[in-house]
C-alpha cells in the first residue's frame, strides 16, 4: 500500500477561533480554521481535532455521549445544539516564528505530527487515538535534552450558546483541577443529567511539572508523554429512549469516575512504545484490508497544493485514492463496537450548538455513513449502530404503535412494527411526522433497515440475521403494511407520501404512493421475505408480503424517459424541484437492488433521471450520484462525480464540506469508488463495473462483496486480466467472467483465482 499522509507547511490558521462562539449558526464564514484546516484523529470513543499550532496548540476534545437534545427555533428549522464538546487542552509553548514546519496525519498508521525548528532545536509532536486502550496519547519530543517546556490547561466551554432560551436548562458546569501531575475535569451536563469525566496525566521525562492556573507546568524535560481518558455515565440501553423525563435517563448508571480512572491507570501500566503498537496493530487490523491503486505516483506536495491543482485540473489519481483511504481512516476513527455510531460530523465539533444537531438523520445521512463499511472491508465498523438501533427499537416499536393508532386506526392491532422517523439521536428519536406536513414519509425506515440486509449479505452472520436482522426487517415490514392504501386496481400505495425534503412551490409536497416510498417497501418486503427463506420461517404475515408484494408498482418510467419521482408526474421536473439534492427515487438503484441492468429500460430512465437532476449539488448528495452512476454501470459518468467530489466538496483537511462540514460525503464517495470497482448486487461478482475511462489500468485489494467474499482484481487497458476470490464463509461463488458468469462452489476460506 502506499503511504497516505495528508501533510502541511502551515499550522491551523487562527480564524473565527472564538472559544465562546460555540454557536456555528455565528460562524458560517467559509475560512473556520477548525472545520477547514485542523486534523481529525479519534478512536470511536472519543475524536480530538488537532491544530497543529506552535505558539499555542490546541487539542479539541468530543466525546459522542456529551451531548444535548436537538433544538428547532425559527431561526435555525434544521434543528441545532447536539453533541457539546468535552473540552480543549491548550499547550504554551511560545514558539514563534519557527522554520521547518510541517504538520501531517498519515492514514496508514493512523498518527498526527507536528514538527518544527525552534531557536536550534527540533521538536516533534506526535498524537494517535488507540481503541484498544481507549486513551488520547501525545508525546512532545526535542533532539536536545531539556527543552521540552510548556504550560498546559484545560478549557471548558460552560454557559454559551446554551440558552437559546431563558430557562431551556441546556447549561452545563465543571470543575477542573489538578491531582500532582494530572488534570482532572469533572462536570454535569444539565439536559440530560450527563456526568463526564476527563483525566490527562503528564509523564515528563527529566523535568519539573508543578502547576498553574487550572493546569500544570512542565519545565526542561528532554520529553513529555501526554495520556488522556475520558468518559460519561452514559450506557446504550432502551431505559434512555424510552423514559420521558429527559433528567431521568441515566438515572442509575454509575459515575464515570471509575471507568477513566482504570481505563487510565491500565494505559499507565504500558510504555509509549506499547501504546502505539498497540494502536497500530489494532488499526491496520482493520485499514489494511482494504487497497486500490490507480497510479504509481506519489507526489510530493502538500495536501492543500494537491486539492488546489486538481482544482486546477491536474487530477491526481492519487488524489482519489487518498480520498477513498481518508473514508476509510476516518470511519474507523469514528465508529468502534462498544462506542457510538458515527453522527453527521462523525465524532468531530467544535460548536455547543452543531450543524443539524450533530444528529443520526435518517432519510440519507446516517446510511450513507455506513456505505462504507460493506463494501470496503469495515464490516465492524457498523457494530455501533446495531448496539444504537437495539436500545432505541423499543421506543421505535412505541412510536409505531401511536403512529398506526392515530393515523390508521382501522389497521391498529397487537404488533404495528416500528416507526424510524428522520431525526434521531443518542437520547432520543423524532416521532414519524404527520404524514400531511412532514417532509419524508415512512420509506426512511425501510431506507435504514437495508443497513442490515446489507450488514448480513456482506458478513453472512447468521448469529446477526437470528438475533437483530430479521427482527429489523420484520418490523418494519409490519409497519409499512399498514400504511398502505389499495387502488381499485389493486396497487398498494403509503397512503401518505412525501418524497424525502422534496418541495413543491416552496412547500413540501404530499402525495401518495411516491417512488421512494414504493421503492423502499418493496425492498424492505423483499429482504424480510429473503430472510424468513433463510431463516425457515413462515407464518400468515411472510405469507401476505409474499402475495402482495407485486402490488407495489415501485417503479414508474415518465413522458421523458425518466425514473417518475412521484406517480402523478408526467414529464421530468413537472412536480418539485429539478435539481433537488435528494434524489430518493432512485433509492432503487442505490443502495436497493429494484433497478438493476435486468431490466434495460430502468436503467436507461435512471440515467435519465440522473443528467436531469445534473450533478452539481451539496457534499453527500454528490456523493450519492457517484454511487448511482456507479450502479448504471457508467464508468465515465461515475468519474465525472469523482472529480466533482474531490474538486469542489473538500475541505483543506479533507473534510466533505456540504457546506458545513458534514462527513456523510466523505463516507459516501468511498463507498462509491468502491462500487466503481466492484459490484455484487445483482446475484454475482463483477469486476470494474463501471471502470472509467481515466482509469485504465489498476488493482484493488481486499474489497467485499455480497456472500463474504473478499476480492483483489488488476485490469489492464479496462479489461480484468486477473481476480482472486477468498470464500470468507464458503457457499457459491458466482463470477462475471469474459465468458459469462461463472459458478463454483466453495469451502470455507477457498481462495478461487482466475486469469483473464
Ligand atoms: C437532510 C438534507 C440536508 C442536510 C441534513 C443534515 O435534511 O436534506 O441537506 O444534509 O439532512
Ligand atoms: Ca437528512
Amino acid at each position: 500500500m502506499k503511504n497516505y499522509t495528508l501533510k502541511y507547511s502551515n499550522e491551523t490558521p487562527l480564524v473565527n477561533d472564538d472559544l465562546y462562539l460555540r454557536d456555528h449558526r455565528k460562524c458560517n464564514i467559509p475560512e473556520d480554521g477548525w472545520e477547514r484546516w485542523s486534523l481529525p484523529i479519534g478512536n470511536g470513543y472519543m475524536g480530538i481535532s488537532i491544530f497543529g499550532r506552535t505558539d499555542k496548540e490546541r487539542l479539541l476534545i468530543t466525546e459522542n455521549s456529551l451531548s444535548n437534545p436537538c433544538t428547532y427555533c425559527d431561526e435555525y428549522p434544521g434543528g441545532a445544539a447536539g453533541l457539546s464538546n468535552f473540552c480543549d487542552f491548550f499547550l504554551t509553548f511560545n514558539h514563534k516564528n519557527v522554520t521547518d514546519y510541517c504538520r501531517s496525519l498519515n492514514i496508514n498508521k493512523a498518527i498526527c505530527r507536528t514538527e518544527y525548528a525552534y531557536n536550534g532545536t527540533k521538536y516533534t509532536r506526535e498524537h494517535f487515538a488507540s481503541y484498544p486502550d481507549n486513551v488520547f496519547v501525545t508525546k512532545i519530543s526535542a533532539d536536545k535534552k531539556n527543552k521540552v517546556s510548556f504550560d498546559i490547561n484545560a478549557f471548558v466551554s460552560l454557559n454559551r450558546p446554551y440558552l437559546f432560551k431563558e430557562g431551556d436548562g441546556m447549561g452545563k458546569s465543571a470543575e477542573i483541577f489538578t491531582e500532582k501531575d494530572t488534570i482532572v475535569i469533572k462536570g454535569r451536563m444539565n439536559y440530560y443529567n450527563i456526568l463526564f469525566e476527563g483525566r490527562m496525566k503528564i509523564i515528563a521525562e527529566n523535568g519539573d511539572i508543578s502547576e498553574n492556573d487550572n493546569g500544570l507546568q512542565i519545565k526542561n524535560a528532554d520529553s513529555a508523554v501526554l495520556i488522556f481518558s475520558c468518559a460519561t455515565n452514559y450506557v446504550s440501553d432502551s431505559k434512555v429512549f424510552l423514559e420521558n423525563e429527559p433528567a431521568k435517563k441515566l438515572e442509575g448508571f454509575p459515575a464515570p469516575y471509575e471507568k477513566v480512572n482504570t481505563t487510565l491507570e491500565n494505559a499507565l501500566s504500558l510504555t509509549y512504545d506499547e501504546l502505539m503498537g498497540r494502536h497500530i496493530e489494532d488499526y491496520t487490523s482493520l485499514f489494511d484490508r482494504a487497497d486500490i491503486s490507480l497510479t504509481d505516483e506519489e507526489p510530493d506536495i502538500t495536501t492543500d497544493k494537491l486539492l488546489e491543482e486538481y482544482r486546477k485540473g491536474n487530477h491526481t489519481f492519487y488524489a482519489e485514492e487518498l480520498l477513498f483511504q481518508y473514508g476509510r481512516y476516518l470511519l474507523i476513527s469514528s465508529s468502534r463496537p462498544g462506542g457510538r455510531p458515527a453522527n453527521l460530523q462523525g465524532i468531530w465539533n467544535r460548536y455547543d450548538s452543531a450543524p443539524w444537531s450533530s444528529g443520526y438523520w435518517h432519510n440519507i445521512n446516517v446510511q450513507m455513513n455506513y456505505w462504507p463499511s460493506f463494501n470496503t472491508n469495515l464490516h465492524e465498523c457498523f457494530i455501533p449502530y446495531i448496539d444504537y438501533f437495539n436500545s432505541y427499537k423499543a421506543l421505535a416499536k412505541r412510536n409505531a404503535d401511536e403512529y398506526i393508532k392515530k393515523y390508521f386506526p382501522e389497521n391498529y392491532s397487537e404488533d404495528n412494527g416500528i416507526a424510524i422517523a428522520t431525526g434521531a439521536w443518542l437520547y432520543d428519536m423524532e416521532k414519524l411526522p404527520d404524514p400531511q406536513t412532514g417532509h419524508s414519509g415512512a420509506g426512511t425506515g425501510a431506507f435504514t433497515v437495508k443497513l442490515f440486509d446489507d450488514y448480513y449479505e456482506f458478513t453472512k452472520d447468521e448469529d446477526f440475521l437470528k438475533n437483530t436482522g430479521f427482527e429489523a426487517l420484520y418490523k418494519m415490514s409490519v409497519l409499512l403494511s399498514k400504511i398502505l392504501e389499495r387502488q381499485d386496481d389493486g396497487t398498494l400505495l403509503s397512503k401518505y407520501s412525501a418524497s424525502p425534503e422534496q418541495c413543491h412551490n416552496d412547500k413540501y409536497y404530499h402525495t401518495q404512493g411516491c417512488a421512494f416510498d414504493q421503492q423502499m417497501i418493496y425492498q424492505c418486503w423483499k429482504d424480510t421475505i429473503k430472510a424468513a427463506e433463510k431463516l425457515g420461517i413462515n407464518n400468515n404475515f411472510i405469507s401476505y408480503i409474499r402475495e402482495n408484494i407485486n402490488n407495489l408498482s415501485p417503479v414508474l418510467i415518465g413522458l421523458s424517459g425518466q425514473i417518475k419521482e412521484f406517480r402523478e408526474e408526467n414529464y421530468y421536473g413537472d412536480i418539485g424541484e429539478k435539481n433537488h439534492r435528494h434524489i430518493s427515487h432512485l433509492a432503487g438503484l442505490y443502495p436497493g437492488d429494484i433497478i438493476t441492468s435486468e431490466n434495460k429500460d430502468y436503467i436507461t430512465a435512471a440515467q435519465v433521471t440522473l443528467n436531469n437532476r445534473g450533478d452539481k449539488s451539496t457534499g453527500w448528495s454528490t456523493a450519492h450520484k457517484l454511487n448511482l452512476w456507479a450502479r448504471t454501470k457508467n464508468g465515465n459518468r461515475a468519474y465525472d462525480l469523482v472529480r466533482m467530489a474531490v474538486g469542489e466538496c473538500m475541505a483543506t483537511n479533507l473534510w466533505d464540506l456540504h457546506p458545513p462540514f458534514q462527513i456523510d460525503g466523505n463516507f459516501g464517495f468511498t463507498a462509491g469508488v468502491a462500487e466503481m470497482l466492484l459490484q455484487s448486487h445483482e446475484g454475482y461478482i463483477d469486476i470494474i463495473p463501471a471502470i472509467p475511462e481515466k482509469w485504465q489500468n489498476g488493482s484493488f485489494k481486499g474489497l467485499t462483496a455480497r456472500g463474504g467474499f473478499t476480492v483483489d482484481a488488476e485490469w489492464k487497458n479496462g479489461k480484468v486480466i486477473s481476480v482472486s476470490v477468498l470464500a470468507e464463509k464458503g457457499g457459491t461463488l458466482k463470477i462475471k467472467t469474459p465468458d459469462g458468469i461463472k459458478e463454483i462452489n466453495t469451502a470455507e476460506k477457498q481462495l478461487s483465482s482466475f486469469i483473464f
